[in-house]
C-alpha cells in the first residue's frame, strides 16, 4: 500500500466514492479504502468512464459508486485524520466506474441532523449495514479485530489451543435469570451464556485453551454496558498454583494486546482521539472487602458500601480513579468475591470458605473480565450444587469430567466489546458491536 503512494509515480487505486465535491476548476473525489480516505483531485486532465467504457461527466459520479482511479501521486497536506495517508493526494487522470448503487439517494451520515446523541445512535444502529461505512466506525471495528487477533496470537505463542464449543446447550453455565431458552425439536434448551463448562473440559484435553465466540445473555434492561449477544474472549489453563497465575497471565496478555494495538492501529487511535490505557508491571489487586474499606476511608464514594457482596458501579469508577492517581494504573484486580454470589464453579478460599478465589478486572471504571480458580474435585461440585438447589443429574457430562480426573485449573473471560469500548473511550458498548443485539433490536 505504501508504494502505491510514492510521490511522482502513477498509481491505480480501487475503492468506493465516499464523497464528491465539485468546484469551479474541477473538484475532489474522496475515495474510501479499508483503512481510511484518499483525496483525489479532479482537473482539466481528468476523464470519467461508465461501466461500459463510455465517457461521462464528473457530475455523473455519485457517492458509493465502486471505481478505479488512475492518476499521479502528489505531495499534499491533508488535515482530515480519516485520511489514509495525509501527505499525498492523487491528481486524477481517469475514473472508471465498476458498479453503482441502485438508488441515487444513498445514506449520507454527515448530511443528517439529529436532535440528540440517542437519536443519532438509534439511526446508526437501524441502518448499520450502511452507516458502518464511515472512518470512525470502521476504525472502532478495526481496533476490535486487532484485539482479537493479538489475543489469539499471544495465547497460541504460550501453548494454548483454540477451541470451538457449542452455543446450543442443555444447561446455563452462569446461573441467574438471564438465559435465553429455545425450542429444540420439542425440548427446551438454552443459548450458551458462556463456554465455561466446555473450556474447563478443554483443559482436561489440551491443558491450555482459548475461544473467541458469541455468548448470550437475556439482559432485560437497556444499559450502556450490556449486550444480549457479545463476543467472549475465553481462556482456561491447567496446572495453576493459584488464581495469581491466572491474573498474571491476563496482565501479560493485555500488555501484549495493548502493544499490538498501539503499533498496528496508530492511524485508528489518532482518528478516534483515543489514548491507550496504562498497564504497569504490578497491577493493583485488592480484595473486595479492602476496596469497600479504601473507598470509605478515603471518602471516595457517596454511600458506605462496606459489607456489600459486590461492587457498586460508583465503586468501580472510584477505585479505578484511585488506582490511576495513586498507582498509575488504568487496571485494578478485585478478588475474593463472596461464594454465595459467585458462579458455582468458583473455588472457595480454604482460608475462608465464605469467599472465593475469584477476581474481576476493572478498567477505566468498567468490569472487563471475570475469572478465577475453579474447583477440580467432583465431590466439591456436588456439594456446592446441592447446597444451591441445583440437580447434579442435569450436569452429568460436566461432572463426569472431574470424575475422570482434572488438574488444578482456572481462567477468565474478557468481553470483547467492553475492552474495545474502554480502549477507545466509547460511552456505549454497542458502538463496539458490528450489529448490536439489545432488548429492542435483532435487525439488521
Ligand atoms: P462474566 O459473566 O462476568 O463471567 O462475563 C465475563 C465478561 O464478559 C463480558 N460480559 C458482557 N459484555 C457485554 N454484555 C453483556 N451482557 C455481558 N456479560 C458479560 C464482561 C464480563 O466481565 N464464565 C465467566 C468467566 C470466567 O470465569 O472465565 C463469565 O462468563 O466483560
Amino acid at each position: 500500500m505504501e508504494n502505491q503512494f510514492q510521490v511522482g509515480t502513477t498509481t491505480t487505486i480501487s475503492g468506493m466514492i465516499h464523497n464528491v465535491r465539485v468546484t469551479k476548476w474541477g473538484g475532489f473525489i474522496i475515495l474510501r479504502k479499508a483503512r481510511g480516505l484518499v483525496q483525489t483531485v479532479v482537473g482539466e486532465q481528468s476523464h470519467f468512464y461508465d461501466e461500459q467504457g463510455a465517457e461521462i461527466a464528473m457530475a455523473d459520479l455519485c457517492r458509493e459508486m465502486a471505481v478505479t482511479i488512475t492518476g499521479t501521486v502528489n505531495e499534499a497536506k491533508i488535515k482530515d485524520p480519516a485520511a489514509l495517508n495525509n501527505t499525498i493526494e492523487i491528481a486524477v487522470d481517469k475514473v472508471e466506474v465498476l458498479s453503482r448503487p441502485s438508488s441515487t439517494e444513498v445514506i449520507d451520515m454527515n448530511a443528517l441532523k439529529f436532535g440528540d446523541e440517542e437519536a443519532l445512535l438509534r439511526y446508526k444502529f437501524d441502518n448499520r449495514q450502511v452507516t458502518l461505512r464511515n472512518p470512525r466506525d470502521m476504525g472502532i471495528l478495526k481496533v476490535q479485530s486487532t484485539i482479537a487477533k493479538a489475543f489469539a496470537d499471544y495465547l497460541t505463542e504460550q501453548g494454548f489451543t483454540q477451541i470451538f464449543t457449542p452455543k446450543i446447550v442443555s444447561e446455563g453455565a452462569e446461573g441467574g435469570a438471564n438465559v435465553f431458552t429455545m425450542d429444540y425439536f420439542g425440548k427446551q434448551v438454552y443459548l450458551a451464556q458462556s463456554p465455561q463448562f466446555y473450556k474447563q473440559i478443554g483443559v482436561g484435553v489440551y491443558e491450555r485453551v482459548f475461544e473467541i465466540a458469541a455468548a448470550y445473555r437475556a439482559e432485560k434492561h437497556a444499559t450502556s454496558r450490556h449486550l444480549n449477544e457479545y463476543i467472549s474472549l475465553d481462556v482456561e489453563m491447567g496446572f495453576i498454583k493459584g488464581q495469581e497465575d491466572v491474573m498474571k497471565l491476563e496482565a501479560d496478555l493485555l500488555r501484549s494486546i495493548i502493544a499490538r494495538v498501539n503499533t498496528a492501529c496508530a492511524h485508528e487511535l489518532n482518528l478516534l482521539n483515543a489514548t491507550m490505557p496504562v498497564l504497569p508491571e504490578n497491577v493493583p489487586a485488592w480484595k473486595l472487602s479492602e476496596v469497600h474499606e479504601i473507598l470509605f476511608n478515603e471518602h471516595l464514594c457517596e454511600a458506605d458500601h462496606r459489607g456489600e457482596d459486590d461492587l457498586a458501579p460508583e465503586e468501580e469508577r472510584a477505585i479505578c480513579k484511585y488506582a490511576l492517581e495513586k498507582y498509575g494504573s488504568d487496571f485494578v484486580f478485585v478478588t475474593h468475591f463472596p461464594s454465595e454470589h459467585r458462579a458455582f464453579y468458583a473455588m472457595d478460599d480454604p482460608k475462608d470458605p465464605t469467599l472465593t478465589l475469584s477476581f474481576d478486572l476493572l478498567m477505566r471504571g468498567l468490569e472487563i473480565t471475570s475469572g478465577g480458580q475453579r474447583m477440580h474435585s467432583e465431590d466439591d461440585y456436588r456439594r456446592k450444587m446441592i447446597a444451591r438447589g441445583m440437580n447434579p443429574d442435569n450436569f452429568r457430562f460436566y461432572l463426569d469430567t472431574f470424575r475422570n480426573g482434572m488438574p488444578p485449573h482456572g481462567g477468565f473471560a474478557i468481553g470483547l466489546e467492553r475492552i474495545t469500548a474502554c480502549f477507545l473511550g466509547l460511552t456505549n458498548v454497542k458502538e463496539a458491536s458490528m450489529f448490536p443485539r439489545d432488548i429492542n433490536r435483532v435487525a439488521p
